[in-house]
């Protein structure tokens, strides 16, 4: 028999970057069993689902203990009492909770403890590993890992508007091959940018933050590294997340001191794919601008993965829509975009019937959770991208994937 969620309670921890954010318990027969903690996003979606801040003076204006009161008041009433292990319906009753579209009732970031706390806690409560009861008896596949070594954009205070310059060191046979790989490029381009005088400060994922002349030298430095560490770019290739969101304004993109329209911005991505081992852009266009994505899917997208994030948001209608507009091939996956487990899972299951392939995704601001590292491995994901392999907000969830390995020994990489 199932048994009984008895409570809940929630608390305002610190993330990553020194900002609030909400850590849920899932109590069950009166013993914890699942506990959770919610990312942040600094490039968001404006069509994200609403995170929830109290506003005011005191911690800058972003403390969530209203979001910690929905969770212990509403959210607590609605679910003690329900079995721990009926995620979807546990999800469905907090959704209709909140019963709005944005989850601005009781804000996406309270919802999506309280979900993540009860998943963790069914899975302890049938003494499963967390990857596997996400994934059940056909879950259970190593991602590739996509290390942002090198950070730019609004994760970094410097003159570089791509956002994020990953590492993906696909041609290897176990994840731990795989990541041992991306380490060693990290260290490589350590030794780089320190030579030419560029090692500075390290952006919010971990990466190092130089100011380069133009947005292509950091290209340039991704291949240094991945040569530097004595590999070859046939076997570890470079995934952008350009984020140009960010950057686009009045119509324009505003990128190396440039403005420029959406077709000339693909004609740089095209000459980069000409010239660098490019394998897959995220946000290559503004979050709206669907006519770049789909030109840009038709023309290139056979020979580099396009992947939404802000453009999707995680949302089930969203990703609808860029299916039937051809507009990317492959999706960003954030808990928090959308605000519950089963929606995330919902939103995934349409990118596969469709062919586009899935990426499970870290914020900026992060925490020492590592919910993500299993819900790659139980959907059998392909890819993860979760920041340099330094800094303990991001190696938690590499290091939970090393642990997974010991148990579950298939890797498999999309590229
Ligand atoms: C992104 C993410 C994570 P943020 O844009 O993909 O790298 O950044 O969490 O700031 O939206
Ligand atoms: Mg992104």
């Amino acid at each position: 028999m199932s048994k009984l969620i008895t409570g809940l309670d929630a608390r305002q921890i610190i993330d990553s970057r020194g900002n609030p954010t909400i850590e849920v318990d899932c109590y069950v027969a009166g013993q914890l069993a699942g506990r959770a903690a919610v990312p942040s996003g600094a490039s968001t979606g404006q069509h994200e689902a609403l995170e929830m801040r109290d506003g005011g003076t005191t911690w800058m204006g972003k403390g969530v203990g209203k979001a910690v009161s929905n969770v212990v008041e509403d959210i607590q009433e609605a679910l003690v009492g329900m079995p721990v292990d009926v995620q979807s319906e546990l999800d469905e009753v907090i959704i209709e909770l909140d019963g709005t579209a944005n989850k601005s009732n009781l804000g996406a970031n309270a919802m999506l403890g309280a979900s993540m706390a009860c998943l963790h806690a069914g899975a302890n409560t049938h003494e499963l590993p967390l990857w596997r009861y996400i994934g059940g008896v056909a879950g259970g596949c190593l991602p590739v890992p996509m290390l942002n070594i090198l950070n730019g954009g609004a994760h970094a205070a410097t003159n570089v508007d791509v956002q994020e310059f990953m590492v993906i060191p696909h041609g290897f046979d176990t994840f731990g091959e795989s990541l041992r790989a991306g380490v060693e490029c990290y260290h490589a381009l350590k030794g780089e940018l320190q030579r030419d005088g560029l090692l500075g400060g390290l952006g919010d994922e971990g990466g190092f933050a130089p100011n380069l002349p133009t947005n292509e030298e950091g290209l340039r430095y991704m291949v240094k590294a991945i040569e530097g560490a004595g590999y070859s770019t046939e076997e570890i290739g470079i995934a952008l997340d350009v984020a140009s969101t960010e950057f686009y304004r009045d119509g324009k993109y505003h990128i190396d001191g440039k403005a420029i329209s959406g077709e000339e911005l693909a004609d740089i991505y095209s000459g980069w794919l000409d010239d660098f081992p490019i394998l897959s852009i995220e946000d290559g266009f503004d979050e709206d601008d669907w006519t770049s994505w789909a030109n840009f899917t038709k023309n290139d997208g056979h020979r580099v993965q396009c992947v939404g994030d802000d453009l999707f948001v995680t949302q089930a209608e969203r990703l609808v829509m860029g299916i039937e507009a051809k507009a990317a091939n492959a999706i960003l996956v954030k808990l928090n975009q959308v605000g519950t487990v089963t929606e995330t899972l919902e939103t995934m299951a349409i990118a596969d019937a469709a062919g586009f392939n899935s990426i499970i995704s870290h914020r900026s601001g992060e925490t020492e959770d590592t919910t993500i590292a299993d819900l790659a491995v139980g959907t059998r994901a392909g890819q993860i991208k979760t920041g340099a392999p330094a800094r303990s907000d991001r190696t938690a969830k590499y290091n939970q994937l090393l642990r997974i390995a010991e148990d579950c020994d298939e890797f498999a990489s999309p590229f």
